[in-house]
């Protein structure tokens, strides 16, 4: 009896234990578990990418599409695990991230950085780790571009130069004397490749044209600032006539400032009215150009989700991959006399914006 009460103890004992084991392989096949437990499994079965990505903040409407663009093509429907820190504008915290993710053992980085300089050291641990960095946006400056495995964004320089060819141009078709032109720069964050670009072109072509150029101010890409900036620089400067704003999110805070202070915003310099100038073309800048407040709005394209989905992609799948890949851009005005400009030998058609491009807009 005692043996026979036994021998259905054990097999009792091994059923509970079968019942388990079947448990726990039905739960593993069919993805159960906590988040952690699932990307772990994901990153060993290969099925999920694992991706930290440091955005260097959330300062303008352009960072924002940004940063919804790569979280929408980097999403866990599209085979990704996405480890999203947000910087707020500052390197040491970007550098406290990606030591983060190194640690974490993430199959892949994506750096938008605020600064071009001082990755050297971070950009070496990661790659010491075996973990490849995708760069978006701006650009890192390393003496070494191994530290690096890709970069996606914009070509800041050219969106300057354009802003400028596209000044040069109304000056020449509105018969308006080069030393007529007071330019005010409201620049971006310094040091940022963005700045940098857009800076230069402005700087360049005041010396080449004869502008004058009356000040250069950083402002961050911040609304609020820029508006700071534009009050301070009314009380210093009485002739600016055209305020070249290194984002939307300035030009609207520009705009704001020179209202407030009796002036009028638009394209008729001749007329007294002063030129806003901007880099962007957000649905923020873009309606001011609509209402003809914004003369120029060069685009600088946000939407780099999908083109750094398809080199991560390659990466990881040891597929062959451009170093570098640049997202398409276009320039909007509220002037329907200039209808090209030509840069370095290429010519950029200039876009009259209507409500019904505007509608159409993502972003
Ligand atoms: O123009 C600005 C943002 O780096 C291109 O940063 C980006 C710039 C963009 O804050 O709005």
């Amino acid at each position: 009896m005692r043996l026979a009460k036994d021998g259905m103890e054990i097999e009792m004992k091994e059923k509970i234990t079968f019942i388990i084991v079947l448990i726990t392989v039905i739960g593993f096949l069919t993805g159960c578990g906590t988040p952690d437990e699932k990307s772990a499994d994901n990153i060993q079965t290969n099925k999920k990418i694992t991706v930290g990505f440091s955005q260097l903040g959330a300062e303008s409407d352009w960072r924002v599409a940004n940063t919804e663009s790569i979280k929408s093509s980097l999403s866990y429907d599209n085979g990704y695990v996405l480890v999203f820190d947000d910087a707020q504008q500052k390197q040491d915290k970007q550098i406290m991230a990606i030591r983060k993710f190194i640690q974490q053992e993430v199959d892949c980085i994506v750096l938008a950085p605020v600064t071009e300089e001082g990755w050297e050291t971070v950009l070496t641990e990661a790659k010491d780790a075996g973990i490849p960095v995708i760069i978006v946006d701006r650009m890192v400056n390393v003496a070494d571009h191994d530290l690096y495995t890709a970069w996606v964004g914009s070509d800041f320089g050219r969106e300057g130069k354009i802003a400028c060819e596209w000044l040069k141009k109304y000056c020449e078709v509105n018969s308006i004397p080069s030393d007529d032109i007071h330019v005010l720069d409201i620049q971006g964050t310094l040091g940022a490749t963005a700045q940098i670009g857009r800076t230069n072109g402005i700087v360049k072509a005041s010396d080449l044209y004869g502008w004058d150029l009356v000040d250069l101010v950083p402002a961050d890409y911040a609304q609020t600032k820029a508006k700071e900036v534009m009050q301070q620089m009314l009380k210093k400067h009485d002739n600016i006539n055209v305020v070249y704003c290194e984002n939307d999110n300035e030009a609207v805070g520009a705009i704001e400032a020179l209202e407030e202070a009796g002036k009028k915003v638009g394209s008729d310099i001749k007329n007294g009215e002063v030129m806003i100038i901007s880099f962007d073309a957000a649905r923020s800048g873009l309606s001011k150009v609509l209402e003809g407040k914004i003369a120029l709005d060069v685009e600088c394209n946000p939407l780099q989700g999908e083109k750094i989905n398809e080199v991560i992609r390659k990466v990881i799948s040891g597929e062959e991959f451009e170093k570098y890949t640049y997202v398409e851009e276009r320039v909007f005005s509220a002037v329907d006399h200039i209808d090209r400009v030509s840069v370095d030998g290429i010519s950029y058609s200039v876009t009259v914006l209507t409500k019904d491009i505007l509608d159409k807009r993502e972003y």
